[in-house]
């Protein structure tokens, strides 16, 4: 039992795109950490799914680079797991033409991330925003994956993903496994502090609406005191109540305490107390991390060190799955001598 647990294979990635916030940590980043003891790891920073929306380019190299440490930072040991950049390794993209040309114009419009961020950017609504799911289908299938542990918002992209690797073998044979969703209930969707029917996100403009990775105590202190909630003044996990909601849901997997135990904690106490109880367990949690990534993005050379020794070994998977594509699809390869 244990034997075939081990070798089933994770991938997953987050896009350079901003400052890592706590969504980020709670619905991918622990979970990733919390998975490598168990599970053969890949994880990627998703550089060229970054550039579908405008990157300043000095900014999106430096935030390439504290994405990596932020993963090394959250406990993520290089030596049981492999880190890459995703434009270091070509295959992505050859995949992601010969997979853009497997996927109907019909399915990439009904992504609801297409649909939002074109609203969001509707100055550069580009083709790369368009398929930029058929690139993540790449991503994960390049690597032959078993489980993707991604927050909620990216179940419909992993289902996509799923539809594009069982056509393809239905079309050709066998070539990629079909990999499933990893998706904890708790910390799957946390919401923004600001407007708690949407998604906290790193490229939110209202900085008071997230909570970022590198925030200081008395940022995130202060931003959960702000935190929109409503006016019953009673701390329950009822999802009808958004705001408050959400805070129990950080608060619970931040804690690891059930939504019970916090109720009852909490009884007869107003939202004061919760709000500044949520940010102390936030900021204690997030410390350690923070020292490790000030420590981490002081040495570029080990940072370096790790990508170079990732990249090698991505390298031996993908190409090995692009071979067999290129063979299965009909693309003529000369015999090696
Ligand atoms: P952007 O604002 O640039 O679209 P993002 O904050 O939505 O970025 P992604 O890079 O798209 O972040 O996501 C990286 C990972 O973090 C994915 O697995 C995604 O599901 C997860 N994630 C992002 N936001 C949240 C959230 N609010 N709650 C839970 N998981 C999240
Ligand atoms: N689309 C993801 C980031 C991402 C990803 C992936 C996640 C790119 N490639 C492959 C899982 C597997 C996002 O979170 N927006």
């Amino acid at each position: 039992m244990e034997q075939s647990t081990k070798q089933k294979r994770i991938f997953s990635a987050v896009q350079p795109s901003g400052n890592l916030t706590l969504g980020n940590y709670l619905g991918a980043l622990k979970n990733w950490a919390d998975l490598q003891d168990q599970f053969e790891c890949i994880y990627c920073v998703a550089d060229l799914h970054a550039i579908t929306v405008r990157q300043e380019p000095a900014v999106l190299r430096k935030k390439s680079l504290d994405t990596l440490a932020l993963y090394l930072a959250c406990g993520i040991d290089p030596k049981k797991a492999t880190f890459f950049l995703q434009s270091h390794i070509p295959e992505h993209t050859q995949l992601s033409w010969v997979l853009g040309c497997n996927t109907m114009f019909g399915e990439l419009s009904r992504m609801t991330q297409f649909k939002d961020k074109s609203q969001k950017h509707a100055d550069n609504i580009n083709a790369g925003l368009f398929t930029y799911p058929v690139l993540m289908a790449a991503d994960i299938l390049l690597y032959q994956a078993d489980l993707v542990p991604v927050g909620s918002d990216q179940k419909q992209h992993i289902e996509l993903t799923r539809d594009i690797a069982t056509r393809f073998n239905n079309s050709y044979s066998p070539t990629f496994t079909v990999p499933e969703a990893y998706i904890l209930k708790s910390s799957a969707r946390i919401m923004s502090l600001a407007e708690p029917e949407r998604k906290m996100s790193k490229s939110d403009p209202n900085a008071n609406a997230s909570i970022f990775m590198l925030d200081r105590k008395d940022d995130i202190i202060r931003k959960f005191k702000r935190a929109v909630t409503d006016s019953e003044a009673v701390v329950a996990a009822d999802p009808a109540r958004l705001g408050i909601y959400n805070l129990v849901n950080i608060y619970s997997s931040l804690t690891g305490k059930s939504a019970e135990e916090i109720e009852r904690e909490f009884e007869g106490k107003g939202y004061g107390d919760f709000k500044i109880a949520v940010g102390e367990a936030c900021a204690d949690v997030l410390a350690p991390v923070q020292k490790e990534f000030d420590l981490l993005t002081r040495d570029k050379a080990y940072l370096d060190g790790i990508l170079r020794e990732g990249t090698e070994k991505a390298s031996c998977i993908a190409r090995k799955t692009i071979q067999k594509v290129y063979r299965k699809v009909g693309f003529y390869l000369p015999n090696s001598k």
